[in-house]
């Protein structure tokens, strides 16, 4: 069966976007069923875009494309706002294995994000701070990365000095809610951000190749993350969160 492609257009969803790989991914299983009728296309595309997150989307129209191998989708929110994508860098793709070649892609993201970071909020004024993405502010997202890095640096450090340690999840949405994330300068996330990771790329760029092979058990997932998935992870995991912030400076700014 040819693959089905799904674009997303009038809102800012791209085809990485949740909804989308939701989407792709029901459209591929009906495809493989032969059952590719616009009856039960339809009822699944509903019931994906509400369990995608995009509950205050509303699909519009949808139609197929010229060859019916691509699927045009037309939404909005309530508003008929362009609603802010979930993850407008696209979904996590864990890698399959250890690749030293991603392992040191992603140490080199790693290094350049602290410079985004500063480069996003620099200079932004406490209103522009305060715009929302979603639920949280640039400020608190901002805060977030740092909370994350923080404790990525404690994880590390964990896995390289203990046999598969076991790490302690955190709250995430509780610490957004804290006073350090909401009223803190945001330039003390940019140095928190910075300290971290320059800490944690001498221990990466010190480690041999087994070492990251090296684990530890999130007891949240139940699931054993070796480190060359670990620091995928922290990339994709900063870099996600920095094109939130791209993207309400490109689409909340006037
Ligand atoms: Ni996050």
């Amino acid at each position: 069966m040819p693959s089905v492609l799904v674009e997303i257009k009038g809102c800012f969803c791209t085809d990485r976007s949740t909804a989308c790989v939701a989407l792709q991914r029901g459209i591929a299983m009906e495809s493989r069923e032969d059952a590719l009728t616009e009856q039960r296309l339809k009822g699944s595309l509903d019931a994906m875009i509400f369990a995608s997150g995009h509950e205050t989307l509303q699909l519009f129209k949808w139609t197929f494309g010229p060859e019916r191998d691509h699927l045009h989708l037309i939404t909005r929110d309530a508003e008929g706002i362009i609603e802010a994508p979930q993850f407008p860098a696209g979904p996590f793709q864990p890698p399959a294995a250890r690749d030293m070649q991603l392992v040191r892609a992603a140490i080199a993201t790693l290094d350049e994000q602290r410079t985004r970071l500063r480069a996003a909020v620099e200079g932004l004024s406490a209103e522009q701070l305060n715009t929302r993405y979603r639920n949280w502010t640039i400020r608190q997202i901002a805060s977030h990365i740092a909370d994350n890095i923080t404790n990525d640096y404690v994880r590390w450090k964990l896995a390289l000095t203990e046999e598969r340690p076991s790490i302690k999840p955190f709250d995430e949405t509780a610490w957004a809610a804290l006073p350090d994330s909401t009223e803190s300068d945001v330039m003390t996330s940019v140095a928190l951000l910075d300290a971290a990771v320059a800490r944690m790329l001498v221990l990466m760029r010190s480690m041999k190749e087994s070492d990251f092979d090296r684990s530890y058990i999130h007891p949240q997932y139940e699931r054993e993350i070796p480190l060359w998935h670990a620091v995928a992870l922290y990339a994709w995991h900063t870099g996600h969160h920095l094109a939130q912030i791209d993207w309400v400076r490109a689409h909340r700014f006037t």
